[in-house]
């Protein structure tokens, strides 16, 4: 009997979402970083267990204190994903020293009809019996069940699949068996270089930036030519991405058309360059392009 449904993935910034997802789906579909904010709208990433489709929804971090438009929009968009979702996933980052933005968003969630399960994530980083504690710390707040896992190592990864393998409603597959996510190829590889930006670039940089995809070109011999624009929002960030004599951008362009390669599947050609556009975070187009909302 085939099963489908989705699963929306949320909690704080930086607590391991995207790590888990693609964990589940078992190849890269969203980016991660180090940083915090780096997951910008929400993306699909289809997960197979037996007959059953699970469509997980990835999510910006959700915060108590987001100030530009781009943040509000981001943790608005998180807590939007929770209407079309079946199953509600919290993934907590069990490595931390403070609990409250984890803790607000289970309080927020206590009277949901829907199933939801608290996933500890990070445990290859604590040892067992603080887990234990954390875990009875949060038994109040959960009504379904608690998971231990390591998305990094996949360590308990298993356990969650076949979790949603026995819950979620028999239907048809929403998604074609072989399509991993929802995620047009163009945005996807915006992302790539973004994330090769939020690992190599420092402190509020990787936040002044936007990348776009300007244009896709693929050839008879098999390899596709990439132009993306990166956005910055003031002159002085253009040099610290260029780096000097161009280094940083070569590197970050390397890096990205690498994992490009590896994703694609055939040769990549990859064009970037830098524009000062001081207002790109109140340009509706580029919100609309990645399908977030737009209030202020
Ligand atoms: N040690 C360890 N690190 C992890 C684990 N899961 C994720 N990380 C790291 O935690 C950082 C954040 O991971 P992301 O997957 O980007 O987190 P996120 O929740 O999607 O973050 P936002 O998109 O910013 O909300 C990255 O450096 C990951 O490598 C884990 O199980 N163990
Ligand atoms: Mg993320």
């Amino acid at each position: 009997m085939k099963k489908c449904g989705f699963i929306a993935v949320i909690g704080a910034p930086n607590a391991g979402k995207s790590t888990l997802i693609n964990s589940l789906v078992g190849s890269k579909v969203t980016i991660v970083s180090h940083k915090a904010q780096t997951t910008r709208n929400r993306i699909l990433g289809v997960a197979l267990k037996g007959e059953t489709q699970i469509i997980l929804m990835d999510t910006p971090g959700i915060f108590s204190t987001p100030k530009s438009r781009l943040e509000k929009n981001m943790v608005r968009q998180a807590w939007t994903s929770l209407r079309e979702a079946d199953g509600i996933m919290v993934v907590v980052d069990a490595n931390r020293q403070s609990f409250d933005q984890a803790t607000l968003i289970l309080e927020r969630l206590k009277d949901t009809e829907k199933r939801l399960i608290l996933v500890l994530n990070k445990i290859d980083l604590i040892p067992r019996d603080n887990l234990l504690a954390l875990a009875a710390q949060f038994a109040p707040l959960i009504k379904d069940r608690i998971f231990m896992v390591s998305a990094l190592t996949g360590d308990g990864v298993e356990d969650i699949k076949a979790y949603w393998e026995e819950h979620l409603p028999a239907d048809t597959w929403l998604f074609p068996e072989d399509q991993l996510s929802d995620l047009p190829l163009r945005l996807l590889s915006a992302e790539i270089t973004r994330e090769e930006i939020f690992n190599r670039l420092h402190e509020e940089l990787p936040y002044a930036i936007w990348v776009e995809t300007e244009a896709w070109e693929e050839f008879k011999n098999g390899s596709v030519k990439i132009t993306q624009c990166i956005y910055v929002r003031k002159e002085s960030q253009k040099p610290i991405v260029l780096g000097k004599e161009g280094h940083q951008i070569k590197a970050i362009g390397a890096a990205s058309r690498k994992q490009l390669i590896d994703i694609l599947e055939r040769p990549v050609h990859l064009f970037l360059h830098v524009k000062v556009k001081t207002n790109w975070m109140d340009d509706p187009r580029l919100y609309k392009s990645v399908g977030l909302s737009f209030k202020e």
